[in-house]
């Protein structure tokens, strides 16, 4: 049986692409580029940095390292004043269930994000008692694709990486599951996440029943 069920937060638990979009589109505003929801769309589950140097190259712009911090920055404050007005409402639907039947089935429980605020949009959203273990992806060398986030987590939890389960909406982030050597089950559309081992077009059409068969 698994050990411990690793979660995604953006687009697994809490919708909070929104409010990076509002963020970004205003950093993108300032410098004169297009950026449109579409295009935020290639920002999920894609670090700060990687977000920035993706909106620049829309917009055809090279800046040096301090600028380009100095922008990433910015863009964190403006995701930090959008944060303030994150609450409860914007837990994805069937999330909540989702967690409790997992800790239910004797799993324990843990966040794998990018984001270096996961832990304030946990608090926000009312899940920090929720879950067991939070990642700080500060302190993650290499992002996803690359399997670091899913290993520490599981390591903080105390799991062997082939008893833990992860759950993802991108398909960077199933293919650091796969690297970690864990089951992975993506949320979303089945032909981006093709690598996943089951498929799930939304949080609340998760059959935990099934998951949990997967194990080895
Ligand atoms: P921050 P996830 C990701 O969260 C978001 O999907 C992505 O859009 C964002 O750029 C990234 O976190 C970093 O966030 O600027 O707060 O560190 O899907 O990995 O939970
Ligand atoms: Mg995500």
């Amino acid at each position: 049986a698994f050990r411990a069920a690793i979660f995604d937060l953006d687009g697994v638990l809490v919708d909070s692409a929104r409010l990076h979009f509002v963020a970004w589109k205003q950093i993108a505003d300032e410098l004169g580029i297009v950026f449109s929801e579409h295009d935020n769309e290639a920002l999920k589950g894609v670090d700060r940095m990687g977000s920035l140097d993706h909106i620049l190259a829309l917009g055809g712009l090279r800046l040096d390292v301090a600028a380009r911090e100095e922008l990433a920055a910015r863009k964190n404050g403006y995701y930090l004043d959008a944060l303030a007005t994150m609450t409860r409402a914007d837990v994805l639907p069937g999330a909540l269930s989702l967690l409790s039947r997992a800790r239910t089935a004797g799993l324990l429980l843990g966040i794998a994000s990018a984001s270096r605020n996961a832990t304030m949009v946990l608090e926000r959203a009312g899940l920090s008692g929720a879950v067991d273990f939070v990642a700080d992806a500060g302190k993650i060398a290499r992002s996803k694709p690359a399997p670091d986030i899913f290993l520490a987590c599981a390591s903080a939890l105390g799991a062997s990486p082939v008893d833990c389960v992860g759950f993802e909406d991108a398909a960077a982030g199933v293919s650091a599951i796969k690297a970690a050597g864990m089951v992975a089950v993506g949320i979303g559309a089945s032909d981006i996440l093709a690598e996943a081992d089951l498929v799930f077009e939304t949080t609340a059409q998760v059959d935990l029943d099934r998951v949990l068969r997967l194990s080895s």
